[in-house]
């Protein structure tokens, strides 16, 4: 009913929108209508064939291209034979429609094959994100694609550029998503390993490194005529230009690092806020993280430069991800001459370290309250459940209810999840530095509830794994809202590493690292009704429990579909009330 209604309403605005598309001009028409369907498929993005989700036969899914303030609509159709599916967008805080946020059990229930959800949202601020598959680990299957958010109608960004590219970044497993789900779930636990290959766009090569060309290694040289699915997309550009490249992480696992040979980067923005401009010669990017960099392409015209990705923060046995940038005034098929750049050293933390560090927010960006209301710790550890290996956090190790949290809360459904709310901190006297004593831990799905607008803090506290002096990185990402990233440190977080926050100019972000054995505070106010996960980005984590769920002012929402309700106790009540009526 009120589907049709909104249907009839949107009428010419929309088709106004569609031919002006093309030319990239959508002047009249704020709403930008899109018709997906997901679907698996056989593809090669790597050059060997395998099978990735895909939407409307495209590998990475459409990229959606905005202007601040348009409503986005995406009729997203099922078109998988046997499972759910949803799709978050990742970066878009979702205000006034936190029902549309794409996290399956948390914002909606998953949309069962055949069915068409309708995801209706407000793009509101300009900006790099991208959108993935937010449930078990679609997004490892390849359920992802970019979201680029121009600024508004009679808006300058901070800075100029002649033209842009977009660097969507992930990592690719031979072994399907399902085997990789139910490795992670075994008993014993059996490890998924590191990706075969990193893709840019979607595309890699396995077992035909361009390197291969400029070393002497003894790996097959591959050619590409340039339509093949795995055939690098080389970046043309002018001589003496500036380019934005939008840089953006949607890997399952790795931690990557970008260089671009002989060219500085200047970064000027983090997860669709603007940062204080600053040169770098490599970039550390992490799952959920997405960056704009300029370039500016003064160097020799009558070469080619590589472009290349490579891991960080774990053993790589990955090679690196390459591609060109390719100046105009000489040929693309023209490989570099010269060896592809060195990354810094996979656990040269104090690199990243410094380089997260050189993150802040550009001068005039919104400013963090001076204060907090709450204070919320968060122990990150790896544990084990009746001998299935998880991580936990302040000991609870989270599995997600049937019934999705913003229909439950709303609706005061007090069976659907635990009703207590999870620990605030961990014992004082655990060691961060050392193997849990006890590697026990225990299952839950309780929800910290937010006062609505309050300012809260969060210390995410990292700590030794399962095995002695293994403490990994983890990514953290938050739903609904940018944080402030108000400062990391080493060992276990003191009240007098307080005196130490940067309040001046700390980055807003969305995502945010903790390096080994170390904490990471964070502060951002509680103003988006909704409920919002908070997880490590990292997805065979995340699947192993490595999330807390955040609600907040969950009365003030308002216009839930009931498509997002239909299924556990809230398809029951709508069953229930529709019965009566
Ligand atoms: C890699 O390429 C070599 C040479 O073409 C081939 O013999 C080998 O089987 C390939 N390996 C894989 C895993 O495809
Ligand atoms: C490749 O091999 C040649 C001859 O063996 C050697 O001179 C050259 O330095 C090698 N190049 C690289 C990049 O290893
Ligand atoms: C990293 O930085 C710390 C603190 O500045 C220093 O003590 C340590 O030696 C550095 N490590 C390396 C490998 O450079
Ligand atoms: C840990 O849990 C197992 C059951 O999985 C139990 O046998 C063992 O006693 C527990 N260890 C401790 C120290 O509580
Ligand atoms: C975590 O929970 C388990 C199971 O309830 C318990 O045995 C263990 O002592 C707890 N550990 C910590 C650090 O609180
Ligand atoms: C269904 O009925 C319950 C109880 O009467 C009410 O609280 C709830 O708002 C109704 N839900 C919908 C979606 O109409
Ligand atoms: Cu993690």
């Amino acid at each position: 009913m009120s589907l049709r209604k909104s249907m009839v309403n949107r009428g010419l605005l929309i088709l106004t929108c569609f031919f002006s598309f093309v030319i990239q001009l959508c002047l009249a028409s704020k709403t930008r209508h899109f018709k997906w369907e997901v679907e698996y498929m056989y593809w090669s993005p790597d050059c060997m064939e395998g099978v990735v989700m895909g939407i409307n036969g495209q590998f990475p899914g459409p990229t959606i291209r905005a202007v601040a303030g348009d409503t986005i609509v995406v009729e997203l159709t099922n078109r998988l034979h046997t499972e759910g599916v949803v799709i978050h967008w990742h970066g878009i805080r979702q205000f006034g429609t936190p029902w549309a946020d794409g996290t399956a059990s948390i914002s909606q229930c998953a949309i069962n094959p055949g069915e068409t959800f309708i995801y209706r949202y407000k793009v509101d601020k300009a900006g790099t994100y991208f959108y993935h598959g937010h449930y078990g680990m679609q997004r490892s299957a390849g359920l992802y694609g970019s979201l680029v958010v121009e600024v508004g109608e009679g808006q300058k960004e901070p800075f100029h550029y002649d033209g842009e590219f977009n660097l969507l970044l992930s990592d690719w497993w031979h072994k399907g998503s399902q085997e990789q789900e139910v490795a992670l779930s075994s008993k014993p636990f059996r490890w998924i390993g590191e990706p075969q290959t990193l893709l840019i766009n979607g595309r890699g090569q396995y077992n035909c490194s361009l390197a291969a060309h400029v070393t002497n290694s003894s790996s097959p040289q591959c050619q590409f005529r340039g339509n093949e699915q795995c055939s690098p997309q080389i970046l043309h550009v002018q001589p003496h230009k500036t380019y934005r490249l939008r840089v953006s992480s949607t890997t399952a696992l790795a931690s990557l690092n970008l260089q671009i040979g002989n060219h500085k980067m200047v970064m000027v923005e983090a997860d669709g806020n603007y940062i204080q401009p600053v040169a770098v010669d490599d970039l550390d990017i992490y799952s959920g993280e997405s960056y704009s960099v300029l370039i500016h392409t003064d160097q020799d015209p009558s070469k080619n430069y590589w472009i290349s990705v490579s891991v960080r923060g774990r053993e790589p046995k990955t090679p690196q991800g390459l591609t060109i940038l390719n100046y105009q005034t000489t040929s693309a098929s023209k490989l570099p001459t010269s060896t592809p750049p060195v990354s810094p050293l996979w656990n040269d933390y104090n690199h990243s370290k410094s380089f997260s560090n050189k993150i802040l927010a550009l001068m005039g960006s919104p400013k963090p309250p001076t204060t907090y209301n709450r204070r919320i710790i968060l122990l990150n550890t790896q544990n084990t459940i009746n001998g299935f290996t998880k991580w936990a956090i302040n000991n609870i190790s989270l599995t997600l209810p049937p019934t999705p949290y913003l229909g439950a809360i709303k609706h005061r459904l007090s069976n659907a999840f635990d009703q207590k709310s999870p620990p605030e901190n961990f014992p004082n006297d655990y060691d961060v530095m050392k193997p849990p004593t006890n590697t026990n831990s225990t299952y839950g799905n309780g929800v910290y509830m937010l006062e609505f607008r309050t300012t809260v803090d969060v210390i995410l506290q990292n700590a030794n794994a399962l095995a002695t002096g293994v403490s990994e990185i983890h990514p953290w990402h938050l739903h609904g809202h940018d944080f402030w990233v108000l400062g990391y440190g080493e060992g276990k977080f003191r009240e007098k590493d307080a005196k130490r926050f940067n309040l001046k100019n700390p980055p807003l972000r969305n995502t945010a690292v903790i390096f080994p054995f170390g904490w990471t505070a964070l502060r951002f106010v509680a103003d988006n009704p909704g409920v919002w996960a908070f997880h490590c980005h990292i997805e065979p984590h995340l699947h192993m429990g490595m999330g807390v769920v955040f609600a907040e002012g969950v009365h003030l929402v308002k216009d839930v579909p009931n498509h997002a309700l239909a299924c556990g106790l809230t398809g029951k009540m709508l069953m229930s009330n529709y019965s009566h009526h």
